[in-house]
């Protein structure tokens, strides 16, 4: 069986939205087109608590787009967005969230961030994705959403590397490419194995 994965097509991701991802609201209705189709479909939203240390606001002399040095890794710092329970957090209000088996929360905790579906940004803390994916039997993911080059890739490398067949649909899709962030991610799915297009 086949999934659809959605990541992250939420209000503060869109236009006028505290991290907008240039376009994001444009994926909403060819997304919702593909549900009736899939085998199931999931929804990751980004849900993190005030004061995340993602956040550029909790580093001092720090701003959005510049990194700091966690104990799991480089960290890129964002705009306060997505906090637990905002209008920024919310889906899209076209997205046809009735569709969705299952929605799963990622970053609700204040020291670690989560760009991946699947495992926190040590790479090592599972979300539960790949549990619930497995007991469904389903074998093969196709992602969409935003941002193409944070959360869907992040998702789609794990997906990978956790066995799943993955395809990743770039034309409902939509990227922050901070520097090169876009063909960087697009270069490491495809030598992870995963389809693009
Ligand atoms: C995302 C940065 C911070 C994303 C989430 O959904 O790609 N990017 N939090
Ligand atoms: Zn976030």
């Amino acid at each position: 069986m086949q999934a659809l994965i959605v990541i992250d097509v939420q209000m503060d991701f869109c236009e006028g939205g505290a991290l907008a991802v240039p376009g994001g609201s444009e994926v909403v209705e060819s997304i919702n087109a593909l549900m009736p189709e899939a085998g199931a479909v999931v929804l990751t939203q980004d849900w993190h608590p005030d004061g995340h240390s993602s956040f550029a606001s909790q580093h001092s002399g720090k701003a959005p787009l510049e990194t700091v040095e966690m104990d799991y890794g480089t960290q890129v710092l964002w705009p306060d967005h997505c906090i637990i329970g905002s209008e920024g957090a919310a889906f899209h209000p076209d997205l046809d969230t009735a569709r969705a088996d299952m929605v799963i929360r990622k970053g609700f905790r204040r020291d670690i961030d989560s760009y991946s579906a699947f495992f926190e940004n040590d790479h090592a803390t599972p979300t539960g994705l790949a549990g619930y994916l497995r007991e469904r039997g389903i074998k093969e993911l196709t992602f969409v959403g935003l941002a193409y080059d944070f959360c869907v890739a992040w998702s789609a490398l794990d997906a990978a590397k956790l066995g799943f067949r993955v395809h990743v649909r770039e034309a409902l899709c939509r990227a922050i490419d901070a520097d090169g962030s876009a063909a960087e991610a697009r270069a490491r799915m495809e030598s992870a194995g995963v389809t693009l297009g």
